[in-house]
């Protein structure tokens, strides 16, 4: 076999495990890029919404946290996925608004959910952490949906994320890049 066709033969597998394996779970890859064409267009609003500036005005929450946070080693230029945990150590619920990181263009908060066998990825505003709480995003259940990514980060580096919240306090993650197949935390 001729060795571009190898290689090409390869990135392609790699892409559809990496793919399946963002999903968090075992169906075909079919439904998973469905569900992501489905919901494509409705991230822009948002993404204008939380601008470069809401940001950059935001004051670095002393009661919000976001720790554990891992992503996903997925090729370009398919978009990965990024899990971590919200602590709310304040007395108000907190609502997570929206995320930003200068490796990725766009980044959308995600919720899979589970109906009739099939796994679906729909996209979610304003998840709430309780007062005193800490809410989990993990495979299967919220994410973060890593779009239109600048480079592929290597396994082993770090992808520094940042999470705004509704009441103007933004924290701030490094994330671990993790192989595309690894399970959980
Ligand atoms: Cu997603």
């Amino acid at each position: 076999m001729n060795k571009s066709i190898l290689n090409g033969l390869l990135a392609t597998a790699g892409l559809a495990l990496a793919l399946s394996a963002a999903a968090g779970t075992t169906h075909t890859m079919q439904p998973l890029l469905l569900a992501h064409a489905g919901h494509a267009h409705a991230g822009h609003g948002q993404a204008a919404k939380h601008d470069a500036a809401a940001f950059a005005n935001a004051k670095v929450s002393e009661t919000l946290s976001v720790s554990q946070c891992w992503i996903r080693a997925i090729p370009l230029p398919a978009p990965s996925a990024g899990y971590f945990l919200v602590k709310n150590g304040g007395g108000k619920e907190a609502k997570l608004v929206a995320a930003a990181s200068s490796t990725y263009g766009m980044i959308m908060l995600h919720q899979t959910t589970h109906e009739g066998g099939m796994s679906r990825m729909s996209e979610t505003h304003d998840i709430a952490v309780p007062a005193g709480g800490e809410l989990l995003f993990k495979p299967g259940g919220y994410h973060a949906m890593l779009e239109k990514p600048s480079e592929a980060p290597a396994v082993g580096s770090k992808v520094g994320i940042d999470f705004l919240f509704d009441n103007g306090e933004k924290a701030h993650a490094e994330c671990d890049v993790k192989p595309a197949n690894t399970k959980g935390h």
